[in-house]
């Protein structure tokens, strides 16, 4: 389906290209930024603002492949995070991430390019979970990137999911990071095998492995990149947890699909809503999750 175009020409401002592994992509190119959304999981796998760097991180060793995740940008998980708690065959961060999205409309408001793509439950969906759901995406690339996710239950029966934007931020050297926004907060602690543990008044700063879960966690994270001479901000609406990953050396080693040197290099800060704020949707009902990420 061809987008809809507004009134302004999207000439030299947007266009569908084949991106990475020949999967279609918008490539946006305007005055404010750049960004790349491949319709293969809605994946914003590049974002950058005029005079920056790149703020999101890719593989260098992603795939680009049906079926297989991106490595990278912001992975959106839908319907649950991580492992499926009852079949542990299921695709880790559920089935989104993997399936073609749909291209629903590319339009300008001012500068900023509006990107707007749906998903609805299918056949295949339905072999991975028995439900029906419609998700809407819109992305808005400007001075900062903003990304909204609908959920809306399709079917006549009550629902639970859980849900993230996996952001990987590029940061120059996440050795010399402080995360600040979390001070005083309770996390589950993946590396500890999921103990519950309380951060303390001092920015969070990556030492080793790092894979915690946020509990009950709404305000603005600010990773400060000093190696990286800059900040960077995740804003959030409605969502409740805040998940920190970093797969540090033997992690990154294990993983094929990412370079044994590339770990100091990003920072995953997560918008989510999962385990005990995994969200309840009855017939009929939406929800939606933002992020906003932007550079000082
Ligand atoms: O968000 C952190 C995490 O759940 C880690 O445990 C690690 O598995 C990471 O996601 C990457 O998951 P992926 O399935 O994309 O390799």
């Amino acid at each position: 389906m061809q987008p809809t175009k507004t009134h302004q020409s999207l000439e030299g401002f947007a266009s569908i290209e084949p991106g990475d592994g020949g999967l279609e992509r918008v490539a946006i190119n305007s005055p404010l930024a750049q960004a790349h959304i491949h319709l293969h999981g809605a994946h914003v796998t590049h974002f950058q603002p005029r005079g920056q760097k790149p703020v999101l991180f890719l593989s260098r060793k992603s795939l680009f492949q049906t079926g297989k995740a991106i490595r990278g940008g912001v992975p959106l998980v839908f319907p649950w995070f991580g492992p499926n708690s009852s079949d542990p065959n299921l695709p880790a961060h559920g089935l989104a991430r993997t399936t073609k999205w749909n291209l629903e409309s590319i339009s300008r408001d001012g500068d900023r390019a509006v990107v707007e793509l749906s998903l609805e439950s299918s056949d295949s969906t339905r072999n991975l979970w028995p439900h029906e759901f419609e998700l809407h995406y819109r992305i808005t690339v400007g001075s900062n990137l903003q990304i909204e996710l609908t959920v809306r239950n399709a079917s006549s029966n009550a629902w639970a999911f859980e849900e993230a934007l996996h952001t990987y931020l590029a940061v120059a050297d996440a050795r010399k990071v402080a995360v600040a926004g979390l001070a005083g907060r309770e996390y589950l602690d993946k590396v500890q095998g999921g103990r519950r543990l309380t951060e303390g008044s001092e920015p969070v700063t990556i030492t080793g492995e790092t894979d915690r879960v946020y509990l009950d966690t709404r305000d603005d994270i600010v990773v400060d990149d000093p190696a990286g001479a800059r900040r960077l901000r995740v804003t959030k609406e409605l969502s409740d947890d805040t998940v920190v990953w970093n797969p540090w050396i033997a992690k990154a080693k294990a993983l094929a699909d990412f370079a044994d040197d590339e770990w100091p290099a990003m920072l995953c800060i997560e918008s989510a809503n999962i385990g005990k704020n995994a969200v309840n949707l009855s017939p009929g009902a939406t929800h939606v999750m933002k992020t906003i990420l932007s550079v000082e």
